[in-house]
């Protein structure tokens, strides 16, 4: 007999509870957390779910990568270059108290909790298509809502031009951190009409729960017209500059990354070609590639913000 997800209550779930009680967060959730629920086949976490999107692009008729898959190949370097490693370790991210320091070019820099964050706007679901650098990709129900609300919230300066995004880096809970795989902490940017653009996502939640660990607990942005690696997760800081960033991935190989790396089948990566993709869960090794579309399936929402740019050159 399988027991109703409701009829699971382990030991764990009741101390993550308490963890999100005491930080508040439950207050802030108000009638969006209910009792710790699950989605097929997921772990019980505390639920977030989101009103469906009415945005252009927010939804799509594909079917979603099943959350086990979505929860179990994860790139998340802090924790490990292993696919799996980030589930194994990641969860030290759950649960706990977490603030996002806003700041630089705004009339209104502050450090803003996870309970404000929540509150900030009310909660979408949008099911958007995740196409990672390396050729595969995925399609996740993620719950945010978006990143513009926070932008209007700080009002920027007429010389804020980017934003960078900065992930944790902290050594003694996660492992990755110790190694020199990257020059840490994890750097990313967005040009201000990017990060502007409602399908940007600042992202609490998936399949109807707060994020996992290893997919960038407790709050990170998805960019679903760009490569996965634009996604930076578990964010501590948003700050707002004049010049375009260096992102990490910029900075350990500026040939390879380029600071736009939107999603584009006719600009290949040195080392590989980006025409095809194979979407996780579909059938292993053997199972069809599928086309990679211009920005990923965006271009009707995205296109024009990159008009008369070479995307060659700017890949
Ligand atoms: N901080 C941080 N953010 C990160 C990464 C990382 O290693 N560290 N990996 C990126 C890459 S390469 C991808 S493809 C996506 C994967 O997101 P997911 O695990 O939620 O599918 O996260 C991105 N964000
Ligand atoms: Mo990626």
């Amino acid at each position: 007999m399988h027991p109703l997800p409701s009829e699971i209550t382990p030991a764990g779930v009741y101390a993550k509870r308490r963890l999100y009680l005491q930080s508040g967060l439950a207050l802030a959730l108000g009638s969006a957390m209910g009792p710790a629920h699950a989605a097929t086949g997921s772990a019980a976490r505390p639920v977030l779910k989101g009103q469906p999107s009415a945005l252009p692009g927010a939804s799509t008729m594909e079917r979603a990568t099943s959350w086990a898959d979505a929860t179990a190949y994860n790139n998340f370097y802090e924790f490990s270059t292993d696919k799996d490693e980030p589930a194994r370790r990641a969860q030290v991210l759950e649960g706990r108290a977490w603030t996002v320091r806003v700041e630089g070019l705004v009339n209104k820099p502050m450090d803003i909790g996870l309970e404000e964050l929540l509150r900030l706007s009310p909660l979408e679901e949008r099911i958007y298509r995740l196409r990672c650098v390396e050729g595969w990709s995925m399609v996740i129900p993620w719950v945010g809502y978006s990143l513009s609300r926070l932008i209007d919230k700080v009002q920027p300066l007429g010389s804020a031009k980017y934003l960078e995004f900065t992930s944790l880096a902290d050594p003694q809970l996660m492992p990755g951190v110790r190694s020199r795989v990257l020059d840490w902490p994890y750097v990313e940017g967005l040009r201000m009409d990017e990060a502007r653009h409602p399908l940007t996502l600042l992202t609490l939640g998936m399949y109807g729960q707060v994020l996992p660990g290893q997919n960038g607990a407790p709050v990170r942005v998805v960019v679903p017209w760009k490569y996965g690696f634009k996604s930076a997760k578990s964010l501590v800081r948003i700050r707002f500059v004049e010049q375009q960033p260096v992102s990490a991935w910029g900075r350990a190989a500026p040939g390879e990354y380029g600071f736009y790396s939107n999603v584009n089948p006719e600009v290949d990566h040195p080392r590989w070609s980006q025409a095809t993709e194979r979407r996780i869960g579909e059938g292993g090794l053997f199972a069809p590639r599928r086309k990679t579309l211009m920005f990923n399936g965006y271009a009707d929402q995205v296109a024009q913000m990159y008009a008369g740019m070479d995307l060659k050159k700017f890949f």
